[in-house]
Parts: structure tokens; sequence; C-alpha cells
């Protein structure tokens, strides 16, 4: 499939990644450029590009990536001191790849959300 995303690679152990989890419906895998002392995304197995492009068909899978986000902030020692869980749709939203992902941040105190410069 010359347009399948790079983390359905990933997924797939065809091109290396630090995998911290896997299961039947999503994988979390360190960032490639981390931006805080804990980056990692959860992605679905399944290959779907944005938000926009989600279905109830897909809600097992998106509700699992919540609490295996809270799984992995308990095994990464973040979850007592907090972390964000960002999800970026479409251009004005800066996703790069499209293939669905979490990053969830920790480790430091990230500051706000959104700068107002
Ligand atoms: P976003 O801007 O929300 O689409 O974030 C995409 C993230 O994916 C970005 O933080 C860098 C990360 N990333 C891109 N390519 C790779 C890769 O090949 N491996 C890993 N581990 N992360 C990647």
């Amino acid at each position: 499939m010359a347009d399948e995303s790079i983390f359905s690679k990933i997924i797939r152990k065809e091109i290396p990644a630090e995998i911290v989890y896997q299961d039947d419906l999503v994988t979390a895998f360190r960032d490639i450029h981390p931006l805080a002392p804990t980056h990692i995304l959860i992605v679905p197995n399944k290959e779907i590009a944005t938000v926009n492009d989600t279905t109830e068909a897909d809600e097992a899978a998106l509700g699992r990536m919540f609490t295996v986000a809270a799984k992995i902030a308990r095994q990464e020692g973040v979850a007592e001191s907090g972390y964000r869980l960002i999800v970026n749709c479409g251009k004005h939203g800066g996703q790069e790849v499209m293939h669905i992902h979490m990053h969830l941040l920790g480790g430091k105190a990230l500051g706000p959300m959104l700068s107002r410069k």
C-alpha cells in the first residue's frame, strides 16, 4: 500500500520504534522527537486518518487509547505528577501524520496549553 502511514509500519514492526505497549486494538511507542521527558504516541492499530474519519465502529479502539494512556502514565511514573494528552486534527490542528495518534506528554511542568503570544 503506497499511501500507508508510517505508524502502520511501526505497528507491524516493519520499521523500528520503541514500543511500550501493544494489544489487539492499540499500539504505543516513544515519539521520535520528544518534547518532554515522557513523550509517547498511542495509536489505533487500524489506520484511521483523522478524528474526522472516526465512526461508531472505532469506539472500542478510541476508548482503549484512554485506558492505555492511564496505564502508560503509571508505568512511566507520571500519573501522580500529571501529564497532557493531545490529539491534533488536520492542518490548523498541526497534524503531520495522517494516522490518529494521542500524544502523552509528561515528566515536567508543561505550562499553559496554548501560548497567548
Ligand atoms: P502530529 O504533529 O500530531 O501529527 O505528531 C506526529 C508525531 O509523530 C511527531 O511528534 C513526531 C512523530 N513521528 C513522526 N514520524 C515518526 C516515526 O517514524 N517514529 C516515531 N517514533 N515517531 C514519529
